[in-house]
């Protein structure tokens, strides 16, 4: 029976920004989850923005990805990107202690831009393969996702370990911010009128 069911007139679209020191591996991490290959030589100051439709739990979205590329020093390009952002992939290396103390940086600007304490937003670990150069601890990084109250993830673009987890554990997230507020702006006319009422 298909009576009652709702077809969606066009995919959902989430929009997500990869923000990250240079270097992390903000590039090969998008590339990798388009294209399923490892580029290990893409420009380093070059920006793109990238679109892939995906099923996500048995719907159909596209996600829109923004990758930065150090033009977000100019605090007002960064904003501008920020804003445009509906969830975040907080990158880091995990080779790098300068790259995960810069995460701390990226969060406040993200807070400040988007004035949102939950929007959807993971702690990135990249080059999760190189665990003989590794100066970031899980530990460490964990404590940091914790204390920020999102989910940590280790990832390395070079293998494709949970290259795709990151992508859809975040769109997963946007997906359900959308619904839920969704749901608030249908609920809070009532509520208005009932005070009115009152
Ligand atoms: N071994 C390893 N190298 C990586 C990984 N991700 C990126 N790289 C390398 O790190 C360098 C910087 O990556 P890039 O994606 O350009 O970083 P971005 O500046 O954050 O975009 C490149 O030489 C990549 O090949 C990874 O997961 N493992
Ligand atoms: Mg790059």
């Amino acid at each position: 029976m298909s009576v009652g069911k709702k077809t969606p007139i066009q995919p959902a679209l989430h929009k997500v920004i990869m923000v990250g020191s240079g270097g992390v591996g903000k590039s090969a991490l998008t590339l990798q989850f388009m294209y399923d290959e490892f580029v290990e030589d893409y420009e380093p100051t070059k920006a793109d923005s990238y679109r892939k439709k995906v099923v996500l739990d048995g719907e159909e979205v596209q996600i829109d990805i923004l990758d930065t590329a150090g033009q977000e020093d100019y605090a007002a390009i960064r904003d501008n990107y920020f804003r445009s952002g509906e969830g975040f992939l907080c990158v880091f290396s995990i080779t790098d202690d300068e790259s995960f103390q810069a995460t701390q940086e990226f969060r406040e600007q993200i807070l400040r831009v988007k004035n949102d304490d939950h929007i959807p937003f993971l702690l990135v670990g990249n080059k999760a393969d190189l665990a003989d150069k590794r100066r970031v601890t899980f530990e460490d990084a964990k404590q940091r996702s914790d204390q920020w109250n999102v989910p940590y993830v280790e990832t390395s673009a070079k293998t494709r370990a949970n290259v795709d987890k990151a992508f859809f554990d975040l769109a997963r997230k946007i997906s359900s911010r959308k619904y839920r507020s969704e749901a608030q702006e249908e609920s809070s006319p009532k509520k208005s009128s009932c005070c009115i009422i009152l």
